[in-house]
């Protein structure tokens, strides 16, 4: 079939089963968007190319499938950077495609000409431009192939107006090949595995990490198997939350700088850390020389290259997480082991038990802690939780209990201020059914919040839980607890009107002035049929404790009193 290079991109995006694209268009993907018009794509008109970045993003981790964003070249193109490094820095499947100035006039400084693809070499798992129509099939199946095998990543297809203009020969070949690029297995290697079931065996006080990588290979139900076959507590990281069911009783809670204290004197007092598809990064770790030092650790990662990166590890397993804990958990079986109860699981019963959230909830005014309470107890269990970047995210993923995988998403490595609420759209869009709340912080939402009016068009209900301390709280935190409170710029002064600003979009706007009202609002946005904003005043001085301090070990944890 010859084809346009526009059309082929289409079609090959349609063999991928791509569903919906999230971008703005512009000069040099005119003849790409001509040709989308023409096809099922379902395509969403974003009003920032970061925030079409972060809905794909969204989409792609709700739906454990590669996301697809689009953006002219130029400016276009350079807007998606914030939201290809956060995917790339939390392993999502995301795919870029960019429209690029004719290939006579690459290099010239031309009108909306970037280098987009040494712009984001490192913040990619792959970039590339294509030169000729002819290659545009094997770039995009390459493309979809590398952002979804091994570890998940972000990959931008570079593309000239006038390749699109192109005609081509559309062969969708199976065969595709990048040299280098070895799609794993995922199966452990024999040797790890007798090594690291000698170390389980012998251990009294095991623990295991769940990170993201637990998420991103399903490996929920493995997890959990495994964890109570050697009853071992379960903690996780960021990325982790959702790995488990936190009411599991085997479920401790996160770790790390805002992680539960039970959970961090835990990872002190264990004498074996099973660590799964985590790169242990310093807000898990803490001080590194501290962390772990009276445990022998197995580090379980897809991703060869993070194995002994920050912390150094006794038994590595390059695998997936699903492959790697069903082996382990059949070999154990094989060789009869099984514990039921251990004098560790009552001291973590005890950790629990004596350190149990006892968060203040007194004095004036509404307390983040008792808002995410309230509205997990109204939620299904199944509703999809976004998050902005700040302490409402870490209230969030202290106070908010997640219970099913892909539930969680938030802006982890890259730590986006604006995520919030594109990403929620694009959760929406992959799970219609499925409630869908943006917990928001106030500097975080006017960072994108120009993409309610996508989420009105498109008739997508999320609703926005703006946390309003009328400040850039987390960094007013710091300043603080360690800049003896010189509030430097962090206060926001003149904010919008929230109710007045999404009424301007077309959407709901409501605010809260108790908890009772915001139980009744709640209740009402179950069944919500176009995006709504609450708004929910909190003070600024309000903290997001625990809190372990920059640089300090997990035990030197700032606690209330
Ligand atoms: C794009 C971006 N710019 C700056 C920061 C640094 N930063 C981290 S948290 C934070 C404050 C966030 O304020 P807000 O969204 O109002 O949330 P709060 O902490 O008040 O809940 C800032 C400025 C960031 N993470 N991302």
């Amino acid at each position: 079939m010859r084809i346009s290079g526009a059309r082929a991109i289409v079609e090959a995006l349609r063999r991928e089963k791509v569903e919906v694209i999230f971008g703005i268009p512009g000069g040099a993907t005119i003849p790409f968007y001509d040709a989308l018009l023409d096809s099922d794509i379902r395509h969403i008109l974003a009003r920032h190319e970061q925030c079409a970045a972060h809905m794909a993003d969204g989409y792609a981790r709700v739906k454990g499938a590669p996301g697809v964003c689009s953006a002219t070249s130029g400016p276009g193109a350079t807007n998606l950077v914030t939201g290809l490094a956060t995917a790339y820095m939390d392993s999502s499947p995301v795919i870029a495609i960019t429209g690029q100035v004719p290939r006579n006039m690459v290099g010239k400084d031309a009108f909306q000409e970037a280098d987009i693809v040494g712009i984001v070499t490192p913040i990619t798992k792959y970039a590339f431009q294509i030169e000729s129509a002819s290659q545009i099939p094997d770039a995009i199946r390459l493309a979809f192939m590398i952002a979804s095998t091994n570890r998940k990543g972000p990959v931008l297809i570079d593309i000239p107006k006038d390749v699109q203009l192109e005609d081509v020969d559309f062969d969708y070949s199976e065969r595709i090949k990048l040299k280098g690029y070895i799609i794993r297995t995922g199966d452990p290697h024999p040797y790890s595995i007798k090594r690291a079931i000698g170390l389980i065996m012998s251990s009294e006080r095991p623990i295991i990490i769940a990170g993201g990588g637990v998420i991103a290979s399903n490996a929920s139900e493995e997890l959990i198997k495994f964890a109570e076959l050697i009853m071992a507590p379960i903690v996780t990281t960021l990325m982790g939350k959702g790995a488990v069911p936190e009411d599991h009783p085997l479920y401790l809670g996160m770790i790390g700088m805002h992680g539960r204290i039970e959970s961090n004197k835990a990872i002190e007092e264990a004498d074996l850390i099973i660590a799964i598809g985590t790169r242990f990064g310093d807000r898990t770790t803490g001080k590194l020389d501290e962390f772990g030092k009276n445990a022998k650790i197995i580090h379980i990662d897809i991703d060869p290259a993070e194995i002994g990166k920050n912390v150094k590890v006794d038994i590595p397993i390059v695998a997936d997480a699903k492959k790697a804990l069903s082996t382990l958990y059949s070999k154990l079986l094989e060789f009869g082991f099984s514990k039921k109860d251990s004098e560790w699981i009552s001291r973590i019963n005890y950790l629990k038990e004596s350190y149990a959230l006892n968060y203040e909830e007194k004095g004036e005014g509404l307390k983040p802690s008792k808002i995410l309470k309230i509205l997990r107890n109204i939620l299904p269990r199944n509703a999809i939780i976004t998050t902005g970047v700040g302490q409402n995210q870490m209230w969030t993923a202290i106070h908010f209990k997640i219970f099913e995988p892909r539930t969680f998403i938030t802006s982890g490595g890259l730590g986006a201020m604006g995520f919030g609420l594109p990403a929620a759209i694009g959760a929406k869009v992959a799970a219609p059914d499925r409630p869908v709340y943006n917990i928001d912080g106030d500097g975080s939402f006017l960072m994108t919040e120009q993409d309610l009016a996508t989420a009105v068009s498109e008739k997508i209900p999320i609703v926005s839980i703006i946390l309003k301390n009328r400040a850039l709280g987390m960094v007013r935190q710091w300043q603080c607890l360690f800049c003896n409170k010189r509030y430097a710029y962090t206060d926001l002064g003149n904010i919008p009107d929230f109710v007045k600003l999404a009424e301007a979009y077309g959407a709901e706007g409501i605010r809260i002035e108790s908890y009772e009202e915001f139980e009744v609002v709640v209740r009402r946005s179950l069944s919500t049929e176009m995006p709504l904003v609450i708004e929910v005043p909190i003070s600024p001085d309000e903290k997001v404790l625990p809190m372990v301090p920059p640089g300090k070990s997990l035990k030197e944890v700032i606690w209330y009193g």
